[in-house]
């Protein structure tokens, strides 16, 4: 076992990404816990147990969790809801609602039979509470509002307290449903009185959800159905942190799903079992092997494996639009390239995304998907081909040499655009061959691997790794233990983001040239 570290180890330690908030307000006759933010979406070690039976702690990816004091007997928790900034890969800002300063909120954890006090505070313009997913606690502690208690107004508190009896991957979250929608969900971790057999070397705790971001808006739309950025703890791939285990270690990866997409999260190159759901540990006795877990909405997942072999694993969302960055700015460039034709993805960004420019959002002009996938999207949706000029292509490729009205493509779309760097070649502007190729374009590619190297979980991955890693994904590495202690020295030296000038990070199409 680890040497647990005390939590003041941990705040000083925490580099300058903590923030210890100053509690002024003597609200609680004992005084409140201290609110602990964090005020930039990078990786925090995490805290071991000061109390109570000893556990391995879980590493949130891109994030932390939340300190605690005990205090007469019971483990308190001092939780903000508040607006936060945060990034889903350099220079895409978001304003999403969170908790401590991130989104998602950080990771509660506690030991099963724990007496946990939770002192809540909104800090939003509007009222709230939190829901306390799949615990078995009295109603009036569920989080419910109506029925369990009133909505925390803004600038209100309210106190949760419980004592917990079950053992596993929880969450907490708003359970108004648009707030949800605005990132309100964090993970609450009960560790069991009784280890979990088999042992587990590793534990990581993934927090999927996905959000809908207009171009040149920070602020997510909620309303809308279709969603183009998607995240692994608040971020998107290349910019998620990767895992990193020794070869021959067991790990256990916890994921939990708010939001409007179930989640077919797959893992390259091993085989893994279910081994909790969002009730907690199941039974862990011939259970089938898997490499693909659907994870629900409201659903929690652990998956464990025996990591045999060396290699940087995928870990990702299998749905393919969920395994690419920025997708409003593919459909755009495509839909309204430069001869006006393309794939038919949606009547446009503003309509595809939701974005209303007539009436009300409730107008039957929008209907219930907010114009998404009805009416003139619909019709739009159903034109899959782009090419230039009728099925003039196909009949070229089809016809004898000589009679086609066009010269048939090159047997390789790619071949005679050879540039210094063809990763960063994918769409040459100048090419009307390629164009008559039904389907094309498709796939983008594009290689940033600079702006994530500072990154010591990123050390030794081969060049180019950026270029195959959006959307909701990120890597299970299993490493050498050459490997594993560079990394750790790495990590060691507490590296800090540089800066990222002018740093969107917007995969483009060849409308817009593909280079940065
Ligand atoms: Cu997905």
């Amino acid at each position: 076992m680890k040497a647990p570290i005390s939590r003041r180890v941990f705040l000083t330690a925490g580099a300058g990404a903590l923030i210890g908030a100053s509690v002024a307000k003597p609200a609680l006759s004992q005084g409140l816990p201290e609110a602990p933010s964090m005020g930039e979406a990078t990786m925090q070690p995490p805290l071991f147990p000061t109390s109570g039976p000893d556990y391995n702690p879980v590493v949130t990816l891109n994030g932390w969790t939340l300190p605690w004091r005990m205090k007469d007997g019971w483990k308190e928790f001092h939780l903000i809801a508040e607006v936060v900034q945060t990034e889903l890969v350099p220079g895409r800002v978001m304003h999403a609602w969170g908790f401590n300063g991130s989104v998602p909120g950080p990771t509660i954890e506690v030991n099963q039979g724990d007496k946990v006090r939770v002192v809540f505070e909104n800090r939003l313009p509007e009222m709230t509470a939190v829901h306390w997913h799949g615990f078995e606690v009295p109603m009036e502690m569920d989080g419910s509002v109506g029925l369990g208690q009133d909505p925390v107004p803004p600038g209100g508190k309210f106190v949760y307290e419980f004592e917990l009896h079950q053992a596993g991957t929880f969450f907490y979250h708003s359970h108004f449903a648009m707030q949800e929608m605005m990132g309100m969900l964090g993970l609450f971790i009960m560790h069991p009185k009784e280890p979990f057999e088999p042992h587990c070397d590793r534990d990581f705790g993934i927090v999927i959800q996905e959000w809908a971001l207009l171009p040149n808006n920070t602020v997510p739309n909620t309303l809308s159905m279709e969603f183009n950025w998607l995240t692994f703890n608040g971020k998107a791939g290349p910019d998620c942190t990767p895992m990193i285990v020794k070869q021959g270690e067991r790990v256990r990866i916890r994921l939990i799903n708010i939001g409007m997409d179930h989640h077919p999260i797959h893992l390259h190159g091993n085989q893994f079992v279910v081994t909790g759901t969002e009730a907690g540990r199941g039974p862990v006795d011939g259970l089938a092997r898997q490499n693909t877990v659907l994870v629900g909405v409201a659903q929690a997942r652990d998956i464990e494996f025996d990591a045999k072999y060396v290699g940087d694993w995928m870990l990702h969302c299998h749905l393919p639009h969920h395994m690419m960055n920025q997708m409003v700015s593919m459909v755009g460039p495509i839909s309204h390239g430069a001869h006006g034709h393309g794939m038919g993805t949606g009547a446009g960004m503003e309509e595809g995304m939701g974005m209303l420019t007539q009436g009300n959002a409730l107008s039957g002009e929008f209907g219930p998907s907010m114009g998404r996938g009805l009416g003139l999207a619909a019709d739009s949706e159903r034109a899959t081909s782009n090419l230039v000029r009728g099925g003039e292509s196909l009949i070229a490729q089809a016809a004898p040499a000589g009679q086609g009205q066009v010269a048939p493509p090159a047997k390789d779309p790619h071949a005679g655009h050879a540039s210094s760097d063809p990763a960063m070649d994918m769409y040459p502007k100048d090419d009307p061959e390629k164009k008559k190729v039904p389907g094309y374009p498709q796939d983008m590619w594009m290689v940033d691997d600079e702006k994530y190297a500072w990154k010591p979980e990123n050390f030794g991955l081969r060049k180019g790794w950026t270029g195959g890693m959006m959307g909701m994904m990120t890597l299970v590495r299993v490493v050498t233990p050459e490997i594993y202690d560079k990394i750790m020295e790495l990590k060691a030296q507490n590296p800090q983001r540089p800066a990222q000038p002018g740093g969107a990070h917007q995969h483009q199409t060849g409308a817009e040239g593909s280079k940065k």
